[in-house]
């Protein structure tokens, strides 16, 4: 299609499938995460497989001087954008919140919701200047349901939510569209992150359901993101089959 997409946490997970979905189909693709060399893996890779132009940028968006300094000048080397999503994000810990780490608490809303909220603020005037584009925000059904021993981050993902809200009712005399993306347990590298490296920990969230994969809530994105003009989704909730709700989860 030959849209300008920026992805953040495009090197793992969700983002990554995204990145592949959207240059699959013809889009150009600016990637944004820490790790440099997945970064440089994932252009190679898509380059080689789809012809797209494929910029890379390496982006801490905790970092507000790092966003205000990055983002504004990559945007105009990529050509523009047309499309966001912003997907970078992480939970760290799963403790009842009495015993519960603070540094924790603070890399979760300095990740999930201040740097959302700074990445936004340097996109939001190209698209106000050519009056289009999509934001494409990923909250979780985390955000709908708070569940035990995840207070905080379910707390992130409830302001995700709030934040596009805001943010669509704040562009309504554009033709600029947000949309949420609430998926419940994707199977990623999200736990082996929350459990600071505890892979065995981390696999036994996955044990015993089908978890959704990554490339499922890519085609969601990319489909949200293909609808006429007249037509502006503006949430999605996704959720394995066996599960029923953020704390409900039907084990075999
Ligand atoms: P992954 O751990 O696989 O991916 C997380 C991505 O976020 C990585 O690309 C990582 O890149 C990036 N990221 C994390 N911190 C930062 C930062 N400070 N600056 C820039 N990028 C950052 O997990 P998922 O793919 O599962 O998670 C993606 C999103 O989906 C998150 O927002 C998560 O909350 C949400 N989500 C996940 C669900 C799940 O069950 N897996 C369900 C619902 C929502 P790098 O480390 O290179 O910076
Ligand atoms: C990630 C899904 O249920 O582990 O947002 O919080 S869950």
């Amino acid at each position: 299609m030959n849209r300008h997409v920026l992805i953040t946490g495009a090197t793992s997970g969700i983002g990554l499938e995204c990145a592949r979905i959207f240059a699959q189909h013809g889009d150009h693709v600016l990637l944004a995460g820490r790790r440099e060399e997945r970064l440089a893996a994932v252009k190679a890779e898509l380059e080689t497989a789809y012809g797209v132009q494929v910029q890379t940028l390496i982006l801490d968006v905790r970092s507000r001087e790092d966003v205000e300094a990055k983002v504004k000048p990559a945007i105009e080397a990529f050509g523009g954008v047309d499309v966001l999503v912003n997907n970078a994000g992480l939970a760290q810990g799963l403790d009842d919140f009495q015993d519960s780490s603070v540094d924790d608490a603070v890399t979760m809303i300095d990740t999930n919701v201040k740097g959302l909220i700074y990445v936004t603020k340097e996109v939001l005037p190209f698209m106000m200047a050519q009056n289009s584009g999509h934001i494409v925000n990923m909250g979780s059904t985390a955000g709908i349901y708070a569940y035990p021993k995840g207070a905080v981050y379910c707390a992130t993902k409830a302001a995700v939510k709030t934040l596009s809200d805001g943010i669509r009712m704040d562009t309504i005399g554009t033709d600029i569209k947000v949309t949420t993306i609430q998926p419940g347990i994707v199977e990623t590298d999200f736990s082996a992150v929350r459990f600071h490296g505890d892979e065995e920990r981390a696999k036994s969230v996955y044990a015993g359901i089908e978890a959704i994969q990554p490339e499922d809530v890519a085609d969601v994105v990319y489909y949200v993101t293909n609808q006429p003009r007249r037509l502006q989704i503006s949430d999605v909730t996704i959720m394995a089959n066996q599960q029923a709700a953020g704390f409900m989860v039907h084990k075999k």
